[in-house]
């Protein structure tokens, strides 16, 4: 009887990765009734060359073109690519394939992905980020300490005028950017052409007051050809970034805007709205390391990368494994977090720590990322006792008191907008 499946020929465990494969790190349990070994040539199957039956006609190539599973360590599996699968620059093609239907068979219960080494052949048909952290900061001339920004909260309700208020007091206060919250986009009581009027007009305000750059993060999440309207009207206006929900856009128009703004001299920041639905399950999905690594080869400029200390999930292992896959030339591989990554000459990102944040929880986030971040504090500023531009300054405080060395209780001494967040805020972690 002809065998009916096909699945034991994308199994070798002797199989040597080429250089130029792709080689995928997934962590997988099998249903109960299969083996490993068939669950695992079910995933390098159907992410490659496969189907569910063995085919009457199969051209030789198929097998030079076919995935195999092997690398078996309790539930992680590593798959091997070939270069041939992939289409060059094609970053959405290659989700397709190492994330696509797998996630879906009944040939496993659970299956995440946890990382994809990328070999310079491919790296190198993507552009990257154009500034890279050095670049941001050369552009904002901050030399050494996390560049700073807030989201206007509530957020979403504010008229134009009343959100570049805000964002103007936060300005004052000391911080870098000021950022549109994820969900702002251009409301009735919010057009997003009165928004970017009102704030450039501010913005030349408070950089002659403060005699600093300052920046915001307007969002033009849309359909694609209104984010490049928008990101049109952002560098007319003499802007140096733009921001896009880079799940909810999806792959393609991300790439398309990194492209486009690059084009305009604007960085993107990218917000991960919606990361959570598929990436916080440590047990089925996508982790945000992977995420983070397709965004830098598309080329963002910043993106969000959690907190560990704030209201929203990620651990202190996973936050500092996104940091070194954003910041490092060379990503060294850690155990089942993330694989090792020769970025060539492709340029770094900042993570951007975000969520739940207040000055009282400075030293605790700094103390996982050092310097190299940009740091969003929101609701930690606008609910200062004493208003925003006091958050702000209180902030900017609790830095300086990260990089002389000394507690923030001591820094407080001589500095009142820290000592009134703190009289609030303590060292309160929010969930
Ligand atoms: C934070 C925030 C950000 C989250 C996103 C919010 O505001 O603006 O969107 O940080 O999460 O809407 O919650 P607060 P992440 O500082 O007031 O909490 O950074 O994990 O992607
Ligand atoms: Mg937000």
């Amino acid at each position: 009887m002809a065998k009916i499946d096909w699945y034991d020929q994308f199994v070798d465990l002797k199989y040597k990765p080429a250089k130029d494969d792709i080689v995928v790190l997934f962590y997988f349990e099998p249903p109960a009734g299969m083996s490993k070994k068939e669950s695992a040539g079910r995933i390098a199957s159907e992410s490659s060359t496969g189907t569910w039956t063995t085919l009457t006609k199969l051209p030789p190539r198929i097998k030079k073109l076919s995935a195999t599973a092997f690398k078996m360590d309790g539930n992680y599996l590593k798959v091997a690519y070939p270069a041939g699968l992939w289409e060059n620059g094609n970053m959405a093609q290659l989700l397709s394939g190492i994330a696509g239907n797998i996630f879906g068979m009944k040939g496993v219960k659970n299956l995440r992905l946890i990382d994809a080494k990328l070999p310079k052949s491919y790296l190198n048909s993507f552009k990257g980020p154009q500034y890279g952290m050095q670049g941001i900061r050369k552009m904002m001339g901050i030399k050494k300490r996390p560049l700073t920004g807030a989201v206007v909260k509530p957020k979403i309700g504010f008229s134009a005028s009343e959100h570049a208020k805000i964002g103007y007091e936060t300005w004052l206060g000391g911080f870098d950017f000021v950022k549109d919250d994820e969900n702002l986009t251009s409301q009735k009581f919010n057009r997003f052409e009165e928004r970017v009027k009102i704030l450039t007009r501010l913005r030349d305000k408070a950089e002659k007051e403060t005699g600093e750059k300052k920046s915001a993060f307007f969002n033009i999440t849309a359909e694609t050809e209104e984010m490049k309207r928008r990101a049109k009207l952002v560098a007319d206006a003499g802007w140096n970034y733009v921001m896009v929900d880079i799940v909810v856009t999806g792959t393609s128009a991300v790439q398309t805007m990194t492209d486009y703004c690059r084009d305009l001299g604007l960085a993107i920041h990218a917000h991960r709205a919606m990361h959570a639905s598929f990436t916080r399950n440590a047990k089925h999905g996508m982790t945000m390391q992977f995420l983070a690594k397709t965004m830098r080869v598309l080329g963002v400029n910043n993106i969000h990368t959690g907190t560990a200390v704030g209201k929203l999930v990620g651990s202190k292992e996973e936050v500092s494994a996104l940091a070194d896959v954003l910041r490092e030339k060379k990503t060294k591989a850690k155990k089942n977090l993330i694989l090792e990554q020769d970025w060539g000459n492709m340029k770094t990102v900042f993570p951007a720590s975000s969520g739940g944040l207040h000055p009282g929880l400075v030293p605790d986030v700094m103390d996982i990322y050092g310097n190299e971040m940009v740091l969003l504090i929101s609701g930690g500023i606008h609910g200062h006792p004493k208003g925003t531009r006091d958050g702000a300054a209180a902030t900017m405080q609790a830095i300086d008191a990260v990089m002389e060395g000394i507690s923030l209780k001591e820094k407080a001494k001589k500095n009142k907008e820290l000592a009134w967040a703190l009289k609030k805020w303590g060292h309160h972690k929010p969930k």
